[in-house]
């Protein structure tokens, strides 16, 4: 590993954050009004010209957020195993992605993934994954006891509060098809009975939650932009089943139960 990320730069770690927020922004102002282009909502749109496979598209894009992280912790010399708090944050990080690159995508039945868009995903996963491993690996600093102060253990509940609505969300969604199907149904069951993005929900919870345990501003850059990306995909899926069902329920809202 180079002697350059040996040590902990905090203006890098600023700069990053930074960005990491103003992408938010700019993710927010693009895709407020038109969706991200797969999915659901490549059809309505123009098709963009290559495709991968959705399996194959999603662990390649996803793969970067578990490696770079996985390998800075590897690469740290002498390791870093103190405190409890630094190792277990890391870990979740790195669990929350290697279910997301090894086991989501060899069960998604889902259509293939432009291939602009997982260069530019796994773009994004490079640079997340990077800054919230160098940040856990080499910055930050936790008491011994972090592990009993309220914000790691409300956090952590969160954390995997919001892990379980996603994975079981995503699994009722995979539900709704048979293998080589693609067409569209209606969400049910679980917190779908409230949301139409049930999935997005769990996953911002569950963000917020990283956030709140390791109470940092890169973790809570990553939560804001999570928030900006996915926070308005869960509007335009309502959106889309409010147009294509008629008797999709009236009563489920886009994101947030009986709110929004
Ligand atoms: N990948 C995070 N921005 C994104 C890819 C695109 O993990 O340049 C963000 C992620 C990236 C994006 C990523 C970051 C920003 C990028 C963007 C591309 C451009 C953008 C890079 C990295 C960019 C700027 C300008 C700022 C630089 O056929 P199908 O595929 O629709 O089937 C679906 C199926 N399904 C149904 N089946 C039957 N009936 C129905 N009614 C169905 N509804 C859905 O279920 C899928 O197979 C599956 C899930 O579909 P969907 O649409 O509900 O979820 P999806 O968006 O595919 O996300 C899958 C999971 C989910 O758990 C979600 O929480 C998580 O991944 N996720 C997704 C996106 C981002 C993210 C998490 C995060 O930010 N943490």
């Amino acid at each position: 590993m180079s002697q350059a990320f040996m040590q902990c730069f905090p203006s890098l770690v600023l700069a990053l954050s930074s960005l990491l927020g103003a992408l938010a922004l700019l993710q927010l102002s693009l895709y407020l009004r038109v969706p991200s282009r797969y999915g659901k909502h490549e059809e309505r749109l123009c098709r963009p010209r290559g495709r991968l496979p959705a399996r194959c598209a999603w662990f390649l894009q996803e793969l970067p957020s578990f490696l770079v992280p996985a390998l800075l912790l590897a690469l740290r010399s002498p390791p870093r195993l103190e405190p409890l708090g630094c190792r277990l944050l890391c870990c979740l990080f790195c669990w929350h992605y290697f279910y997301r690159t090894f086991i989501y995508p060899f069960f998604t039945r889902g259509r293939p993934f432009p291939l602009q868009l997982l260069f530019f995903g796994m773009l994004f996963c490079i640079y997340n994954g990077f800054l919230q491993g160098y940040y856990l690996i080499y910055c930050a600093e936790y008491p011994n006891d972090w592990c009993t102060d309220i914000r790691f253990t409300s956090g952590l509940l969160l954390f995997l509060l919001g892990m379980g609505i996603n994975i079981h969300s995503d699994l009722l969604l995979r539900q709704l098809r048979k293998p080589g199907e693609v067409t569209y149904k209606i969400p049910q069951g679980g917190l779908f009975t409230y949301i139409s993005g049930a999935n997005y929900f769990g996953e911002i919870v569950e963000w917020f939650g990283f956030a709140i345990a390791t109470w940092s501003l890169p973790a809570f850059a990553f939560a804001f932009f999570t928030l900006c990306c996915i926070g308005p995909r869960a509007y335009h899926h309502h959106r889309y089943y409010l147009k294509t069902f008629t008797d999709y329920p009236k009563s489920r809202k886009a994101l947030i139960p009986f709110v929004f």
